[in-house]
């Protein structure tokens, strides 16, 4: 695993609101994640969290992606791949914080001949805001233009907000309705090989293109949260018990949940 951050791409990050690391994974290691990965999504049976209900919508947004979140929480492997440090330590560094927690991970398989990925900022869909949360994309297949690659709108986590998002829907330009201030940029597409790796941040537009292919394209990502963030009222993948108990402004450090990955001085205790 390449898990070097150089100072170019630290500035490339924070300028465009996302960067490509080209052969973060080595061969050996892609196949590894794909067996995990591929393990973990079988035993989910169609559950979108480990230990609850519900269900994945096969109408629509299953032809978008088959996502199935927290894999870290069902899967021993899974664990060992979410939890490891250097990738908390390279969000760490993109970002210029001094510590991250794993928000949530999430496997996106965009099925064969499945739809685009509607234009989207993922920080509003969360329970804390900030401007330093990111996420990692990591492509377990070869990802091209043809099979649905990621595309980007550069420089937009600097002028996006919370109070508005739109939902990944059947009409993919429905974000640029309300900003319509981005309408007008053109979109950065991010072909990757499988093993290579993109982040972005939280409030970077974002979609991916339909897969005009016969193949799923899969990827594996995990969103970060900056040590120190605070609830803003939204549950999004909290367990209701969780939910309940947190009043807004509360600090979410709960070392089960949101376990700490990577800091520069405090030392992790691992969920
Ligand atoms: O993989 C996709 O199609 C979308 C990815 C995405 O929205 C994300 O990683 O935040
Ligand atoms: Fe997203």
């Amino acid at each position: 695993m390449n898990t070097e951050i150089t100072p170019e791409q630290i500035a490339f990050y924070r300028e465009n609101g996302f960067v490509v690391i080209d052969d973060f994974l080595t061969p050996e290691e892609v196949e590894i994640w794909r067996q995990y990965v591929g393990e973990a999504v079988d035993q989910r049976e169609g559950r979108l969290m480990a230990g609850r209900d519900e269900m994945a919508d096969k109408e629509f947004y299953e032809q978008v992606f088959i996502q199935r979140i927290n894999l870290w929480n069902d899967h021993e492997g899974m664990r060992k791949l979410m939890l490891d440090p250097r990738l908390g330590k390279m969000a760490a560094d993109l970002a210029g914080v001094d510590g991250m927690r794993i928000w949530h991970d999430q496997a996106l398989i965009k099925p064969a001949w499945g739809n685009a990925t509607g234009w989207h900022l993922d920080n509003p869909y969360w329970s804390y805001s900030s401007r330093d949360t990111l996420s990692i994309w990591v492509a377990l297949d070869d990802v091209t233009t043809e099979n649905g690659c990621l595309y980007f709108i550069p420089g937009s986590h600097k002028t996006a907000r919370w109070d508005i998002n739109t939902d990944i829907g059947k009409n993919i330009g429905d974000l640029f309705k309300v900003y319509p201030e981005w309408a007008h940029t053109k979109a950065v597409a991010a072909p990757m090989k499988a093993g290579s790796c993109s982040f972005h941040n939280g409030l970077t537009a974002h979609g991916a293109a339909a897969n005009m292919t016969p193949g799923a394209r899969r990827a594996m990502t995990c969103g970060y949260m900056p040590d120190g963030s605070t609830f803003n009222g939204t549950r999004n993948i909290l367990p209701l018990d969780k939910f309940q108990k947190l009043k807004i402004g509360d600090v979410l450090d709960d070392d089960v949940q949101t376990p700490l990955l990577y800091h520069k001085i405090k030392k992790p205790i691992m969920g």
